[in-house]
């Protein structure tokens, strides 16, 4: 019987250095020390054009270990998209072109074209064999349940399949589900059992494909793994039984033996994936029955679809549809395209047991380099320019303003709150926010401890491990957008508690219902007015109220300046909050913010005195945001925190500080006015704000 391993090692662009260190020291570099001497094993491996382009800068002596390996027959190197993206979320020139881009420097590196690929995520799409026909791909891995799902049985999946479409044919191997979770966790006795039981039942071929992090990166494997010997063991174990069992490549087995048969397969991903990307109730529901199924009628049950991501959060979908603008935008424009390429990274776009989405520096790689690539568009002339269009493709309208410094994209249908800002000298967006919002592992909080021990017979999947204790606290949700310039009309009672726990009641109807917008241009400046007709609840009757607040936007001036007006016939007075979220990577080192209090911590919670400015200050992606306005009666404050799940347990992620100036409003005397101006400053390297 033939045995197909294939390795896939990914980091995300934008992942910090020293992670990538880790993951080099804790799994890359030793799996292929035990590797190299094992002449008789066979892998099949892929590396992210990201992490590969770092080794290659960084550890030039372990690409020179990988090209012996090659050259000696042991490694058949695989492709993908150069940057990982995942191609049903990207257009078929860009997926063609990014994993032509991932061949050509294969080649340049190992001397030969590969002609294999790993699949983002396993996300298979009807269309894929197309899109890798055409970038010279012939065949591909993804997980048995994709098979399963339309119909194979278990000893159906011993060997390849081939499928098309539109005439584009591709080579398609099922990874086996036992397999994924017995390498590296089992002991090698089971592992041995199962293949011989395959093997007895004449099947020709066994494929593993999987996460090289699982060996020594996944909580527990570096002892299991290398201290403890698995690794070391399953090899020898491969070589002692070459005489029934032999590691091939794909390229080996493709040119020996037929495919077992014709294949279509449905959109699909692996099982968990299935999960994740369901609603929240929908995947406890879900996980429960696949679990409880015992019988093969559990794996008809496929689960949710990956581009569903873009529908469960909306922050993904504004990351999304910006990409989607950006790279249309950029097709004559190689440099600018390069870093659409790298934004198109499918890690931040998506959330499972790997952070993903809710890791800030993933969304800010994504934004910055979305926002290089607007940059090297812009016009060299200053300019100043205001649009009222469909940016996120849900049919309706948001707001744009943008000049040379700063682009603002406004949320008509949702409050017209301000839910991105970019600054474009620092390339970074300061309102990436992300909200804190209902999942369904939340649930499994109050099961998980700090105790539960990762020893590497268990898989991720497993194990209920929190990083701190008390978690559960952290757990509020929020009933709108994270995003600023949000207009609360609120009552005298609301206290700061129930604010920050989404648990007070609004009378205005102003934070998720939309606003009509008008756009004015002149030559310097740009403004967008944006004005509801709406109500505050008042000793039991709807009183109409109007909130109209105008967006200047001038040209060369990183600022919006924004002018309040608010009437209505409203007898009582009541509170008026703006509330603005910024965004950082994370809360703690020299950033600071400061109302007139002196240097605060970004996490600083309650409700502050009534300066009349605040700064925020971010030394690491150089940024000062600064808010100034009209008296207010205080300033309310606290961290956006979510809790969320990532491959070492539970833990705590800071999102956003959110800040809102609250002012009284006594409208028995006319309208009231109020000016806000927001000004995005950089730092220079001396950590003064310009
Ligand atoms: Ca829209």
């Amino acid at each position: 019987m033939n045995l197909i391993l294939c390795i896939h090692n990914h980091q995300p662009v934008g992942n910090m250095d020293f992670i990538l260190e880790d993951a080099y020291k804790g799994a890359y570099l030793p799996f292929f020390e035990v590797l190299k001497d094992f002449r008789d094993i066979k892998v099949n491996l892929h590396f992210s054009g990201f992490l590969f382009s770092w080794l290659c800068e960084k550890k030039p002596e372990f690409i020179t270990l990988l090209k012996s390996l090659k050259n000696q027959g042991q490694i058949e190197i695989v492709s993908g998209g150069m940057y990982e993206p995942v191609l049903s979320l990207i257009s078929e020139d860009d997926g063609c072109n990014q994993i032509k881009m991932h061949i050509d420097l294969m080649e340049e590196v190992f001397g030969d074209k590969p002609k294999g690929l790993w699949l983002t995520e396993r996300v298979y799409e009807p269309h894929i064999p197309h899109t890798l026909n055409k970038a010279g791909i012939t065949h591909t891995l993804v997980d048995d349940n994709h098979f399963k799902a339309v119909g194979l049985k278990e000893d159906d999946l011993f060997g390849y399949y081939v499928t098309e479409h539109e005439g584009h044919k591709l080579a398609i191997f099922p990874g086996l589900e036992f397999l994924r979770y017995s390498i590296p966790f089992k002991p090698i006795e089971v592992l041995d059992n199962y293949l011989k039981e395959a093997d007895k039942k004449g099947h020709d071929l066994a494929v593993f494909g999987d996460d090289g992090e699982k060996f020594g990166l996944w909580p527990g494997t570096k002892k299991s793994v290398y201290e403890e010997g698995w690794l070391k063991g399953f090899f020898e174990y491969l070589t002692e039984n070459q005489d029934w069992l032999k590691t091939v490549t794909f390229s080996e087995y493709l040119a020996d033996k037929p495919p077992k048969g014709p294949i279509y397969l449905d959109c699909q991903s692996y099982k968990e994936m299935g999960e994740w990307c369901l609603p929240p109730t929908l995947s406890k529901q879900y996980a429960a029955a696949i679990s409880s199924e015992k019988s093969d009628e559990g794996t008809l049950l496929k689960g949710g679809y990956f581009k569903h991501f873009l529908v469960k959060y909306p922050e993904s979908n504004d990351m999304h549809k910006k990409m989607l603008a950006v790279t249309r935008q950029a097709n004559n424009n190689p440099e600018a395209k390069k870093h659409v390429y790298m934004a198109q990274c499918n890690d931040s776009y998506w959330h499972g047991v790997f952070g993903g989405l809710y890791l800030p520096h993933l969304r800010a790689s994504v934004y910055g380099h979305l926002i290089e690539a607007e940059k090297r568009l812009d016009s060299e002339k200053a300019f100043v320019e205001g649009k009222i269009e469909d940016v996120n493709l849900d049919s309706v309208d948001e707001a744009v303003l943008v000049n040379n410094f700063i682009k603002a994209y406004f949320c008509l249908k949702e409050g017209g709150s301000l839910y991105e800002l970019d600054y474009k000298p620092a390339t970074t967006n300061v309102m990436a926010n992300l909200c804190r919002r209902y999942e369904g592992y939340h649930d499994k909080i109050t099961m998980a401890s700090v105790n539960d021990v990762a020893d590497g017979t268990k898989t991720i999947h497993d194990m209920f491990v929190a990083k701190e204790e008390g978690l559960e606290r952290f757990l509020h949700y929020d009933w709108y957008r994270r995003a600023s310039l949000v207009d609360h009309v609120m009552g005298k009672d609301v206290t700061w508690e129930s604010f920050y726990r989404c648990q007070y009641y609004e009378p205005g109807d102003f934070v998720k219902e939309p606003y009509l917008a008008t756009l004015k241009k002149e030559k310097k400046t740009a403004s967008l007015s944006m004005k509801r007709e709406g109500h505050v609840w008042m000793g039991g009757k709807r009183v109409p109220l109007t909130i109209e607040k105008t967006i200047r936007m001038n040209v060369d001036e990183a600022a919006l300046y924004v002018d309040y007006l608010i009437d209505g016939d409203v007898k009582e007075s009541f509170l008026f909050g703006v509330e603005f979220n910024f965004s950082f990577l994370g809360s703690g080192g020299d950033r600071y913010m400061d109302m007139g209090t002196g240097k605060l911590p970004l996490t600083s919670k309650g409700i502050y005195g009534p300066s009349q400015k605040i700064l925020l200050f971010d030394p690491y992606q150089k940024v000062a945001p600064v808010i100034e306005f009209d008296r207010p009666i205080s300033i309310w404050t606290f961290p956006v925190e979510v809790v969320s799940l990532s491959e070492t347990g539970f833990e705590r992620n800071y999102q956003s500080t959110m800040c809102m100036p609250v002012w009284e409003v006594d409208l028995t005397a006319g309208p009231r006015k109020i000016h806000i101006k927001l000004v995005v400053n950089g730092i220079s390297s001396h950590n003064n704000v310009q």
